[in-house]
C-alpha cells in the first residue's frame, strides 16, 4: 500500500500538474497538450440511470481529438461488441452500487482483450482508491477528467491520475451518441441536467463530505458551486426534445443555493420555458427554502413540477451524527408551508437504519416527524443508511467499532443499509422503508405501524410495494395522466426493489 494516499499497491502517484486551467485558455486541458495518435474508447454505460459524468468525459475525449463509442454494458451482447471494435480504451464511471458490476464487465473484456486498457473514474474510485481489488482495473482517474485524457495515452498502466477543475464555462457533456446507442437512456422518461456541481453542506454520510476534503473552501466554491452559463444548460437540454422525454431533473443537490439565485432564477426560468419548456423537478434544502425571497418561490413555482428535500431524520443525536444541525422541525415545516404556499409540491427525503442505541424508534420518529410536517402536498419516501467509501460517518463506524454489513449492495430502493442488525431489527426497518409512504399519505398511528413492519414482506409483495411506490411518486411529479402511461414508463425502467 502506497502510505502517502493510500493508494493500492502498484500504483504510481501521479505527476499531473493540478493547477486549475485559466478561463479563456485551451478548452479542458487536454485539447491544447502536445499532438497524440487518434485512440478510440468505449465509454460503458451500467445502470437504469443516465451515467452524467462520463457524459463529460465523453466531450473531453473528443475534444481531446480521440474516437469514443457508447455501449450498454447492461446487454448481454455489449462484451462481444466492444471487443470487435477493439478500442484502446474503455471507461467507467460506477458509483459504489455498480462498482461490481462495472468490474465484472472490465475482467470479462480483459479476459479475451488484456490489450484493451480499463479506465474508472467518477465518485467511487475517487473516494477510496484503495477500497477494491485492482485486477480489471488498469487506470483511475480521480476527480476531475480534465488534463488527464492525454496523460493517460501517454502513461503506462497501473497509474492514477489526478484531473482538476475547469471553469464552468469549459465544462459541457456530449450526450446524442450515449442517448442513441443506449436506447434504455435515450427513451427513459426522466433526462438530468446541473446547472453546479456541488454541494455547500457537508452532511457525514453523503460523498461530498469525502470530496470536500480535498479542496479548499474556496476552491471548492468557485468549481462546484458556481453556476454554469444559462445558454449552456439550455444549449445542453435541447436533445431533450429529440428523445422521449417526460420530465427533467435537474440534480443540482441545492437548486436554491447562492446569493445570485434571485437574480439568477428569473433568468433560468424564462430561458427555460422559452426554449425547453418541459417539466422540472429540483433538489432544495429547509434552510434554503425558508431563506429565499417569495419572489424566488413564486419563480420556482413556474419552473418546477415539483421539488424534492431532503429532511432525513427526527431526533438531535442522529441530526449531530449526520452534521445536519442547520435544520430542526420548525424550519422543515416552515419550508414545507413556505412551498406548499406557492403551489409547489415536495417529495422529503428519510434515512432510517442508523447506528444508534434505539434504531426503530429513531425510525419511527422521523416517520411521525414527517406525518406531522407533510400536507396535502408532500410525498415521502425513506431510504436506508448506506455507509459509502471515504465519508466522514464510514470512518465514525469504523472507530467506533459499528458492526457493518459486508453484503450490502448500496442498493436504495432494496431497503438494507450499511449497518448490521440482528434480523428482527433489519426487517422492521426494511418494511419502514418500503411502507413509508403509506404510513404518512394515511397518517397511521404508531401502533398501526408497529405491528405493520413485523410483518415478512415476501418477493412478489415487496414487487409490488416498490412498484406502487415509484407510480405514487411518479403521479406526484407529472399528475392524474400517470394513470395511463404507467404501465408504459414501468417496462422501459429496470425496478429496483
Ligand atoms: C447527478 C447525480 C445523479 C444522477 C446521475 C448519476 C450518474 N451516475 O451520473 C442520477 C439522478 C441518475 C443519480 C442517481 C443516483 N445517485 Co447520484 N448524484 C448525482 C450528483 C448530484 C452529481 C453527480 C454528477 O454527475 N456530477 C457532475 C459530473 C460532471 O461530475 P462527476 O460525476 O464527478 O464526474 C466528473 C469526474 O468525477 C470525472 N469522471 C467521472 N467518471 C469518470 C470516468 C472516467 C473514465 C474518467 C476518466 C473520469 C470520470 O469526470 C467528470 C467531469 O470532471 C452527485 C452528488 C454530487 N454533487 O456530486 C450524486 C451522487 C453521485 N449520487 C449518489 C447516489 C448514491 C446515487 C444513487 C445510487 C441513488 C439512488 N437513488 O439509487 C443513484 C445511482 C444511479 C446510477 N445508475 O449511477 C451518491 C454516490 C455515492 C457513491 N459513492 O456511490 C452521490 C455522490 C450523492 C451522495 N449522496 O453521496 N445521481
Ligand atoms: C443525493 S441526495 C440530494 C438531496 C439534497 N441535497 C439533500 O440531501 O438535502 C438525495 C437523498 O438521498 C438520500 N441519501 C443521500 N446519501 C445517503 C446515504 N448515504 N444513505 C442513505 N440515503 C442517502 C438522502 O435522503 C438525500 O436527501
Ligand atoms: S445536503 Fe444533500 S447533497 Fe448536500 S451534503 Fe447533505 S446529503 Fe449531500
Amino acid at each position: 500500500m502506497n502510505q502517502d494516499r493510500g493508494l493500492p499497491t502498484g500504483y504510481r502517484v501521479p505527476t499531473t500538474d493540478q493547477a486549475p486551467i485559466p478561463s479563456g485558455s485551451v478548452e479542458n486541458g487536454d485539447s491544447g497538450s502536445a499532438p497524440v495518435e487518434v485512440k478510440n474508447f468505449a465509454l460503458i454505460h451500467v445502470g437504469s440511470d443516465e451515467v452524467y459524468g462520463l457524459e463529460y468525459v465523453a466531450a473531453a475525449i473528443k475534444d481531446a481529438g480521440h474516437q469514443i463509442r457508447w455501449f450498454d454494458g447492461d446487454d448481454p451482447g455489449a462484451i462481444a461488441e466492444v471487443i470487435e471494435w477493439g478500442p484502446e480504451y474503455m471507461c467507467f464511471s460506477p458509483l459504489t452500487t455498480f462498482f461490481p458490476p462495472c468490474l465484472e464487465f472490465s475482467r470479462k473484456v480483459k479476459s479475451q482483450s488484456p490489450e484493451i486498457t480499463s479506465i474508472f473514474g467518477g465518485h467511487h474510485v475517487t473516494a477510496a482508491p484503495e477500497a477494491y481489488d485492482i485486477d480489471g482495473i488498469d487506470i483511475i482517474v480521480s476527480g476531475p477528467v480534465y488534463g488527464t485524457i492525454n496523460k493517460v495515452i501517454e502513461s503506462a498502466t497501473n497509474e492514477v491520475f489526478k484531473g482538476h477543475p475547469v471553469p464552468m464555462e469549459q465544462m459541457t457533456p456530449s450526450r446524442k451518441e450515449y442517448f442513441e446507442a443506449v436506447p434504455s437512456i435515450g427513451n427513459r422518461h426522466r433526462k438530468t441536467i446541473m446547472s453546479h456541481f456541488g454541494c455547500p453542506y457537508n452532511c457525514s454520510y453523503c460523498s461530498i463530505s469525502r470530496l470536500r476534503t480535498e479542496y479548499s473552501w474556496n476552491e471548492y466554491r468557485k468549481y462546484w458551486l458556481t453556476r454554469r452559463p444559462i445558454e449552456d444548460i439550455i444549449d445542453e437540454a435541447r436533445i431533450f426534445k429529440d428523445f422521449p422525454t417526460k420530465e427533467v431533473a435537474l440534480e443540482d443537490d441545492d437548486m436554491l443555493y447562492g446569493d445570485e439565485i434571485d437574480d439568477w432564477l428569473p433568468q433560468f426560468t424564462a430561458a427555460w420555458k422559452r426554449e425547453i419548456g418541459l417539466p422540472i423537478f429540483g433538489n432544495v434544502t429547509p434552510k434554503t427554502v425558508v431563506r429565499v425571497s417569495d419572489e424566488t418561490l413564486d419563480t420556482l413555482a413556474e419552473l418546477v413540477a415539483v421539488v424534492q428535500m431532503g429532511v432525513q431524520a427526527d431526533r438531535d443525536e442522529t441530526l449531530a451524527l449526520f452534521n445536519r444541525q442547520f435544520q430542526d422541525e420548525d424550519q422543515v415545516a416552515e419550508a414545507i408551508a413556505r412551498l406548499t404556499a406557492h403551489g409547489i409540491p415536495v417529495k422529503l427525503e428519510l434515512i432510517v437504519g442508523n447506528p444508534v442505541d434505539d434504531p426503530i424508534g429513531d425510525a419511527i420518529d422521523t416517520v411521525k416527524l414527517a406525518q406531522r410536517v407533510s400536507t396535502a402536498s408532500t410525498f415521502v419516501v425513506a431510504f436506508p443508511l448506506m455507509l459509502y467509501p471515504g465519508t466522514a460517518l464510514h470512518k465514525w463506524c469504523v472507530e467506533k467499532g459499528v458492526e457493518m454489513r459486508d453484503d450490502c449492495t448500496y442498493e436504495f430502493y432494496g431497503g438494507t443499509g450499511s449497518i448490521l442488525f440482528d434480523d428482527n431489527t433489519q426487517r422492521r426497518l426494511t418494511n419502514i422503508t418500503k411502507m413509508a409512504a403509506f404510513f404518512v399519505k394515511y397518517q397511521v398511528d404508531e401502533r398501526w405501524m408497529r405491528a405493520l413492519i413485523e410483518m415478512d414482506i415476501n418477493d412478489s409483495a415487496a414487487e409490488k410495494l416498490g412498484e406502487t411506490i415509484f407510480y405514487e411518486s411518479l403521479r406526484f411529479r407529472l399528475g392524474e395522466q400517470v394513470e395511463d402511461q404507467f404501465e408504459d414508463i414501468l417496462s422501459g425502467v429496470k425496478m429496483r426493489y
